[in-house]
């Protein structure tokens, strides 16, 4: 069984749960509330304007083989930060002057923290896992919502052919870093993939449940 199989089989009540959860759910069946859906619009955009300087990081530790495909992903994050704006612009939602909540602020900590403290192939899997976990949850939310629907273009974003394609790579490339891993970085690198599933969980539950900061 290759690397990535065996990371999906041994989390795999863990990612249905996250398949499951209830943001995605409502956005499928086109009953999510706008307020509700701005909450993560507001804070993937803190998100993914913060994995530009992640895929930075990774980019330096890269084989020379990857840095086209790491370089076009960050194009890729750009185009989504126009995506998000103009979406913003056509729901009413204010993208000026955010702060990520409590949520947010560790994933994206846990981010930088991955891709400057571990090798490569340890950044690589939290990528690795992000985008796995997005082209998934959106295919979720694509078996469902009426393609006439404000916030289709984002399930083109990251549930089309084009993403699909850039999943694929990352799978085949990781689980060619994970062959040249020894046991102890293999662990880690199972470690972090458990962990990043943790989060996107808890991504879309602090989108649903509109948690800023617990306790303030
Ligand atoms: C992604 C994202 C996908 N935008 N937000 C979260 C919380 N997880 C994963 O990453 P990208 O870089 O936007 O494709």
């Amino acid at each position: 069984m290759s690397f990535t199989d065996s990371l999906l089989e041994r989390n795999a009540a863990l990612w249905q749960r996250m398949l499951d959860h209830p943001f995605l759910i409502q956005t499928r069946d086109g009953v999510i509330s706008d307020e509700v859906f701005a909450n993560w619009m507001r804070q993937d955009y803190l998100f993914v304007e913060a994995a530009i300087p992640m895929m930075g990081v990774l980019i330096a530790k890269a084989p020379t083989h990857h840095r086209k495909t790491l370089n076009d992903a960050i194009g890729g994050l750009l185009a989504e930060l126009d995506l998000f704006r103009e979406r913003a612009e056509v729901a009413g939602v204010d993208l000026s002057g955010l702060t990520p909540s409590f949520t947010c602020h560790a994933y994206i900590q846990y981010l930088m923290a991955s891709v400057y403290q571990g090798s490569y192939a340890e950044g690589f899997t939290v990528l690795y896992a992000g985008e796995k976990a997005y082209h998934e949850s959106w295919k979720v939310v694509q078996s469902g919502l009426d393609p006439a629907s404000k916030w289709y273009p984002f399930v083109e974003n990251w549930a089309g052919d084009a993403f699909a394609e850039y999943v694929a790579f990352l799978e085949r490339e990781l689980d060619g870093l994970a062959e040249g891993a020894g046991p102890d970085e293999r662990r880690r690198m199972a470690s972090l993939f458990e962990y990043s599933v943790r989060y996107e969980i808890a991504f879309w539950e602090m989108a649903l449940t509109a948690t800023t900061w617990p306790g303030v």
